[in-house]
């Protein structure tokens, strides 16, 4: 007879367990790095750049450092003879640290005032004197390569131009015989605007150098605290071992703090000058206008296709705007990110990307906000064409896509574009979310709603993320492999503390990784302790983004339970007198084969490990596992909105929004669902509001709340969750892939494909995001595209 613990009751996998977390953080006892106050802390205020493109005549910081509280003024020069102006970026570039010779962005950082308080520092701020000469800004890749165009990054040797890379991944000659063969042709160009993560919290840091012990300690607001450590040692030339950095409670991250920002550095070098601790904590204004933007690319493409809808080739080309410094956080080997990721769902035998890099006047960034490293881009684009595709063939659009979804029984599948997708099912989760939706009916409905002048539509999008990058072979950060890690030391009595390389932002790591460990060992999830982010503590990890954690850390979490699980029942064998073959596992308890009445529970293995261990072994029921995943995951979703827009004035409503989301076994069900509501927030936000432009001048609008807007309860809509498709992952520990970009990568088209598809027959190909209710109208009254980002058009 069982006496295995049920494994809902103890919060194991599948328990919709609440958020430990929120109990801090719902009473206002989170600690964040600004709640953070050290003794004899200084405060450090950055001076920004107003104009986007301009040389440096002089800085005159004379009036700043007379006002009294001011302890240091640094400048660009002030860090140059540390050799510290300029820094290395994540993708072989160097960024300017505080500028010297020119700006090249507006908020660029230009000086730092280090003073008692905020307030002396800001104002100090105002009183520096910066003598600049305009030059003229380049704000697109378009004028980026125009003949004329200033060179923006002349600090570079061999960089005659703004072109960072041309790229190209795929098979050239066999999308060429493709093509050859099409009936058909589709062809889609699109934008896909410049948008910002816009974390609640800002970016900010207090470094605290202690001359008498040597060591710097730095608590920031960083996703991955490991990489910042070798990044510090490297750029400040500190000894790794007397650097630390801690991240403390971490108010949304979105991918907005993985990049290294100047302030970072700033506040470690004024901390090391001034042997005081020192707080920078960025303003809401700073964060947008200078820290890691996401998109901003051109996509234009090109669909081969057989008169049935078979889907024959592929063709991409992208444009990429990486602003003045090339500072993506990507895997090196890719210059563009993961974008060959698009299509990777469906079954399609040639594929060929193009992609080139330019330089702009514009903040760094390229990759941040939910994006896995571009596949939010290459998802959206997918998905737009295949629209496209269908109505060019007069094809149902969910009929096309299940078409030429890779089936069910096609896995491994190698996609066009070369990566290995290891299960799914497409086309049932299509099937889940047309009934959801009631497809016939509102087929029917949108027909007669026609026919009276309603316009209502229905977009489809799907996705398939790579999540968890390593491994390791294929997957590096400026040479560091890319692997994680956890360390699980189970007390005496039972209770735990579980360490990982990842660092959770507000996914919920405390509460899912002691799931873990309660599914592998029957320690209920109460008695566990979860703790990141702390580099002397934490074992080695490369921390979290491209939803990585659960497919990496979480595996580990996994891996390092089952070898705490394997001396346990070494314990077991001692304590029961039997050996170790004879001994079971069931959730909680090992017992003896031939008499299951015998057994000792996990927990008074525990003791033994401290207590009463057989002669001749270690003590202790403690390790640490590194997990170099043999592949990615590869989640799948369909995302499924209908939508009513009024031809009057533009204005589109959502009527409904359907989520399948088939994220293989999911740890927290709850959790699951709120990163799906999430990301479908943010996908509605990019699709109807949100977006960061320039105007020729280089000047940022959308700075501020007021211009880059962020969706409240009132403005969003309801969604409706689907959770009946569970495909476990086939090579991870739980059969877990990852959730945390999914409905943010797929949601956006399913938005567009819906008002597109209200519009159909209007001879409107594409409206570029976001879609404004005037961009609607117009494209609906002048029946042509509406492309760009507003106010700058790329057509006019
Ligand atoms: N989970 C689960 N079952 C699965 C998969 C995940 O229960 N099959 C749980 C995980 O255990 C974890 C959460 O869901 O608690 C998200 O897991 P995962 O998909 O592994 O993603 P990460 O933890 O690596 O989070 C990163 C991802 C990224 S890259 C961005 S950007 C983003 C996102 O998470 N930023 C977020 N979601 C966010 N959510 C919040 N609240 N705040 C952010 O900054
Ligand atoms: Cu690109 S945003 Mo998340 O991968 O941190």
């Amino acid at each position: 007879m069982t006496q295995a613990l049920d494994e809902i009751k103890i919060g194991g996998l599948g328990a919709s367990r609440k958020r430990v977390e929120d109990s801090r953080f719902i009473r206002g006892r989170g600690n964040y790095t600004d709640d953070i106050v050290l003794p004899g802390m200084l405060h450090m205020e950055i001076l920004r750049s107003p104009l986007a493109h301009a040389r440096i005549k002089s800085i005159d910081a004379s009036r700043a450092w007379d006002i009294p509280g001011v302890h240091l003024v640094l400048t660009g020069e002030m860090m140059a003879t540390r050799n510290l102006a300029w820094m290395p970026t994540l993708s072989y570039d160097t960024q300017a640290v505080l500028a010297t010779d020119k700006v090249r962005f507006q908020g660029q950082e230009v000086a730092c005032v280090i003073a008692d308080d905020p307030y002396i520092a800001k104002d100090a701020c105002e009183a520096i004197v910066v003598e600049y000469e305009p030059l003229p800004a380049i704000v697109n890749p378009q004028d980026a390569v125009a003949p004329d165009a200033p060179v923006i990054r002349d600090d570079k040797e061999n960089q005659p131009d703004n072109i960072i890379y041309n790229w190209e991944v795929g098979d050239a000659a066999g999308t060429d015989r493709a093509f050859a063969q099409a009936d058909v042709i589709s062809k889609l160009q699109l934008h896909y605007p410049r948008s910002h993560p816009s974390p609640i919290e800002c970016c900010g840091s207090i470094a605290d150098f202690n001359r008498a012990t040597s060591k710097l300690t730095v608590y920031m607001t960083t996703q991955a605290p490991h990489i910042i450590r070798a990044a510090v040692a490297m750029v400040a030339e500190l000894p790794e071992h007397m650097i630390r950095i801690i991240s403390p409670d971490i108010g949304g991250g979105f991918g907005n703090k993985v990049p290294v920002y100047p302030g970072y550095v700033c506040s470690i070098l004024a901390s090391i000058l001034l042997e005081r601790p020192v707080k920078w904590i960025e303003d809401k204004t700073g964060n947008l206008i200078s820290t890691g933007f996401a998109r901003d690319i051109y996509l234009n493409g090109e669909m081969a296709l057989r008169r049935d809808g078979r889907i024959l080739g592929v063709r991409m080309h992208c444009d990429a705007d990486h602003g003045a410094f090339f500072s993506d956080a990507q895997p090196s080997k890719f210059k563009i990110g993961l974008l060959h990721s698009a299509f990777a769902a469906y079954d399609i035998p040639a594929a060929h990307l193009t992609a080139r890099g330019t330089y702009s006047n514009k903040a760094p960034g390229g990759v941040a906000y939910r994006c896995s490293f571009r596949v939010t881009e290459a998802m959206f684009f997918q998905e737009r064409m295949v629209q496209a595709a269908a109505d060019d063939l007069g094809m149902d659009q969910a009929a096309f896509r299940r078409m030429n979804f890779v089936r069910d029984d096609d896995f491994p599948h190698r996609t066009a574009f070369g990566f290995l997708t290891d299960s799914g099912q497409y086309a049932k989760c299509l099937d889940v979310g047309l009934r959801a939706i009631g497809y016939e009916e509102f087929r029917r409905e949108q027909t007669e709603a026609r026919a009276r002048g309603r316009l209502l539509g229905l977009g489809i999008s799907t996705m398939t993320e790579p999540l968890g990058a390593g491994n390791s072979r294929e997957y590096d950060i400026l040479g560091i492999k890319m692997f994680d890690s956890a360390e699980l030391k189970v007390h005496m009595t039972g209770k735990a503390i579980v360490r990982t390389g990842a660092r959770t932002q507000g996914q919920g790591h405390e509460t899912t990784w002691a799931q873990i460990v309660a599914h592998e060992l029957g320690i209920p999830a109460d008695d566990i302790v979860v703790e990141e982010g702390d580099t002397d503590t934490a074992p080695f990890g490369m921390g979290t983004y491209a939803s990585r954690s659960t497919p990496v850390a979480g595996a580990a979490v996994a891996m390092v339970a089952r070898k705490i699980r394997a001396k346990a029942r070494k314990l077991a064998a001692h304590l029961l007198e039997v050996s170790e073959e004879d001994v079971e596992w069931e959730l909680g308890r090992f017992y003896v084969r031939s008499a299951p009445s015998r057994g000792v529970t996990i927990q008074e293995c525990a003791v033994a490990a401290y207590a009463n261990m057989p002669d001749g072994m270690e003590p202790g029921l403690e390790n640490t596992a590194y997990y170099d995943p043999p592949n990615l995951t590869w989640p799948f979703a369909v995302y499924i909105v209908t939508v009513e827009v009024d031809p009057v004035t533009g204005v589109w409503d959502v009527l409904k929004t359907v989520a399948v989301d088939d994220c293989g076994v999911r740890i927290n069900p709850m959790i699951v669902e709120g990163q799906i509501m999430g990301g479908l927030t943010e996908a509605y936000a990019m699709s109807s509001m949100q977006f960061i432009t320039f105007d020729t001048e280089g000047n940022c609008v959308g700075s501020n709340y007021m211009d880059y807007l962020l969706p409240t309860a009132w403005e969003t809509p309801g969604f409706e969750l689907h959770s009946e498709v569970v495909t476990p992952c086939p090579h991870h520990p739980i059969g877990a892939k990852g959730i945390g970009e999914c409905a943010a990568v797929g949601g956006p088209a399913a938005f567009v494909n819906a008002v597109m598809d209200a519009l159909s027959g209007t001879g409107v190909r594409n409206i570029d995001m976001p879609l404004l209710p005037d961009r609607v109208w117009e494209a609906l009254t002048h029946r042509r595209d509406v492309s760009g980002a507003p106010p700058v058009r790329s057509d006019d």
